[in-house]
């Protein structure tokens, strides 16, 4: 059944609130996990479940974001296979931005009309989980609903952050209401015994949507909703057959700095919830990098991607992304480093050394705690970063501080002895 669908995911709004993270980029290119980009999350599951037909919408195109689904996504050329980057354009009919997830959808349908299929199953860019969408396309036709929404228990505190939704015996939602603010006590649901235990009692929209062919045209044409969760999702609960596919494994927004800092750093725990080491593995670019190099470093808890050179003295609870070079008697805890994405050469180094200017990476006798290091930066020597984790919010040259978490910008230059 998989091969009746087409996959759209939404790869992010203006992503304001993943700022400095998506100042030069879209969302969708935003590296996680030391070797991955945010997209790959979501293709993977598409392509673990069989489907392999994917556009991925974004608000603005970035080269970066081209370059890696064209290095990363082949597939033969026999078979009907794709992963394609729909940018908001503007079009004689459109002025340019999508003006939310349901505008968006509409201004990509005459991309999808020239295909095949019978369902459409929409994504958020900005999760991290594994699920096996064959299941829930199975479950759609099965019960021959109109539209079928992913759901997942949630805890009272979740509750107005997201859509929430009733159900009768037979799954089939009765109540929306997208992220209700107070009143919504009676929107308790039944969950199975362990989520109650859990007091996860509420049942939680993922903003995964299945919609069948006909009525998702039916319902974006001809009108200006701009919205799934605020729009289109509540109109059809009296009007359509809106199916809940309960799932209750490990799901997570990472749509905020702090979300995404936790997420990350999850993965370094001793079995994490997200677990790369999954059959269900994820996909990415595959680099010709050298293998990991560290010497003299006491590591807990780290994440090291490829073709690092780590002489740092101790790297605690903390990943590690691609080409990072650390120096000497540095301390790195509670951090994500992204990496670089290129060498600079023994030449370059000396160069930089000798006008007592940073190489890049991280320099010397540094102490960084609790922060996020976006790709090819230079860190000085004898650099401190949030040591007593006490700053306050605030977005600085080559920095911003969001949540007690700093994130130092893309390719910034912290001279040797800064303290932030
Ligand atoms: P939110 O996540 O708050 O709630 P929204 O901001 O609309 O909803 O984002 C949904 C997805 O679409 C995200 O991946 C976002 O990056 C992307 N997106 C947003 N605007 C976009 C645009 N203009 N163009 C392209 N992509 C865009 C939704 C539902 C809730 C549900 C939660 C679960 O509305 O009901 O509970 O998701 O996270
Ligand atoms: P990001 O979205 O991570 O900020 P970029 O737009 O900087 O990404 O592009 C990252 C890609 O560009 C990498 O895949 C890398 O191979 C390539 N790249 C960028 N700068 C250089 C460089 N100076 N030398 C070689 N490759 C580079």
């Amino acid at each position: 059944m998989t091969s009746k669908v087409i996959c759209i995911v939404l790869g992010g709004g203006q992503g304001s609130r993943l700022y400095p993270l998506t100042a030069t980029r879209s969302k969708p290119a935003v590296p996680i996990a030391g070797k991955y980009r945010l997209v790959d999350i979501p293709i993977s599951n598409c392509l673990h479940s069989g489907i392999t037909r994917i556009y991925v919408l974004t608000q603005f195109n970035s080269a970066s974001l081209n370059k890696h689904i064209k290095n990363t996504y082949h597939f033969s050329s026999f078979s009907e296979a794709f992963v394609d980057i729909l940018a908001a354009e503007q079009t004689p009919t459109s002025g340019g931005w999508f003006q939310g997830t349901a505008d968006a959808v509409r201004q990509s349908l005459h991309h999808l009309a020239v295909h095949e299929f019978d369902y459409v199953l929409i994504l958020s860019g900005d999760q991290l989980y594994q699920m096996d969408f064959e299941d829930m396309i199975d479950q759609h036709i099965k019960n021959e609903a109109d539209i079928s929404i992913a759901t997942i228990p949630v805890h009272v505190n979740d509750v107005p952050g997201f859509g929430i939704l009733q159900t009768d015996h037979e799954s089939m939602v009765t109540a929306f209401v997208e992220k209700p603010k107070s009143g919504f006590d009676k929107l308790v649901s039944e969950v199975s015994p362990e989520m109650e235990a859990q007091g996860r009692i509420y049942l939680a929209s993922m903003g995964i949507y299945i919609f069948n062919r006909k009525l998702l045209y039916e319902l974006l044409q001809g009108n200006e909703s701009t919205d799934f969760g605020k729009e289109i999702i509540p109109q059809s609960i009296d009007e359509h057959k809106v199916l809940s596919y309960q799932y209750e494994g490990y799901w997570t927004d990472i749509g905020t700095i702090s979300s995404f800092f936790d997420a990350n750093l999850e993965l370094t725990d001793d079995i994490p919830q997200f677990n790369l080491f999954d059959k269900n593995y994820i996909f990415t670019r595959a680099r010709m990098l050298p293998p990991s190099k560290v010497s003299g470093t006491h590591m807990e808890k780290a994440i090291i991607a490829d073709g690092c050179i780590i002489n740092a003295s101790h790297v605690i609870r903390s990943v590690v992304g691609i080409r990072t070079r650390i120096g000497f008697d540095t301390t790195i805890e509670n951090c994500y480093i992204m990496g670089s994405d290129n060498y600079q050469t023994l030449e370059q180094i000396q160069e930089c050394q000798d006008k007592d200017q940073p190489i890049m990476g991280i320099g010397d006798r540094c102490n960084i705690k609790n922060a996020i290091i976006d790709k090819n930066t230079y860190i000085g020597n004898d650099v401190s970063i949030n040591v007593d984790g006490t700053l306050p919010d605030g977005d600085y040259p080559t920095h911003t501080v969001k949540d007690g978490i700093v994130v130092v910008k893309k390719r910034a230059v912290i001279p040797n002895g800064t303290v932030i």
